[in-house]
């Protein structure tokens, strides 16, 4: 199995620096060879080329979307490059940047085959729209537009219209939803998942149930989406958002392994890592030690 790696060296999305920084910094700290260590030919695309925006083009949309010309460039061309890698039988795996990438992943992945699931890992539900969201930050709306939900340079991008069904998208992890995200899955009975939920669940009964649910409804492929805030916050301080009562490593690594166990994840996002935010390293490590686990359990 052939391996793409794409980088997306982006933050506009979040609208603070460091993001951008983290593809090369995985690189340089060994992630193609530790990806090819569990039998994978691994092909680095590069970095897609991020349009570059000043200050003062931040609101030039007047749309409550920062920087969107530049966000919906990339993801278009990240909608292509997952496009082209999955039709070639490879595995892209993005390397953010951003979760904004979320929409120029699953768009690609949908173009090549719309019978799919996306399975978000996050403490958020990157649910918003332009009408409800706070900050302006598109790295929270990616998942709705990807539903169908929000302004039409979002929900249009790459081709016309919704790119996953709601009842296919499961959101992992969430713990810190806005008022309008929540009237969104209150309205649309989206299937969110609180760490709470999962924990008195237990964590691989939740996952297999979702997996068995995909299975009955002849669903055989996932998008993971693995945003790094879905980590307590106490072991992650390199990431822009991080939020408390989260998971630790441990429950972590036993949420993806079931996951990548199913044998059904062709493709993966990795997001949200802030080298500028980290401390001695424990993000990196912990990035590079969850990208070897990964690679080791995918199936
Ligand atoms: B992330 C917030 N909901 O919309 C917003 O890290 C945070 O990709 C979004 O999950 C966090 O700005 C986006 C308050
Ligand atoms: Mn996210
Ligand atoms: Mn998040
Ligand atoms: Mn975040």
């Amino acid at each position: 199995m052939n391996v793409n790696l794409i980088g997306i060296p982006l933050f506009y999305g979040c609208d603070r620096k460091g993001p951008e920084t983290a593809p090369d910094l995985l690189r340089n700290n060994g992630i193609e060879s530790i990806i090819s260590k569990h039998g994978y030919t691994v092909y680095d695309l590069g970095n897609l080329y991020v349009k570059p925006e000043t200050d003062d083009n931040k609101f030039k949309s007047n749309t409550n979307m920062k920087y969107l010309d530049s966000i919906v460039d990339i993801n278009t061309n990240l909608a292509h490059t997952v496009y082209s890698s999955l039709e070639s039988n490879s595995f892209p795996f993005m390397l953010g940047g951003d979760h904004s990438l979320g929409l120029g992943s699953i768009s690609g992945v949908s173009k090549h085959d719309d019978n799919f699931a996306v399975i978000w890992m996050d403490a958020h539900g990157d649910i918003n729209t332009h009408e409800t969201s706070e900050s302006g930050n598109t790295h929270g709306m990616p998942l709705g537009a990807c539903m169908g939900f929000g302004h039409e340079k979002l929900t249009n991008l790459y081709f016309k219209g919704q790119k996953v069904n709601p009842k296919n998208v499961f959101i992992l992890g969430a713990r810190d939803l806005d008022k309008g995200e929540m009237d969104l899955i209150n309205q649309n009975d989206l299937n969110v998942y609180s760490p709470e939920d999962m924990k008195s669940k237990g964590l691989k009964e939740i996952v297999s149930s979702i997996i068995n649910t995909l299975r009955q409804n002849n669903i055989n492929r996932v998008h993971l989406s693995f945003d790094m805030d879905f980590i307590d916050s106490k072991f992650v301080p390199g990431t822009g958002t991080p939020v408390d009562s989260g998971f630790d490593i441990e429950e972590t690594k036993t949420v993806l392994k079931e996951i990548l166990e199913s044998s059904l994840v062709k493709s993966i996002d990795f997001v949200e890592f802030n080298p500028n935010l980290d401390k001695d390293d424990t993000t990196l490590n912990l990035a590079i030690d969850l990208i070897d686990f990964m690679f080791e359990n995918l199936k």
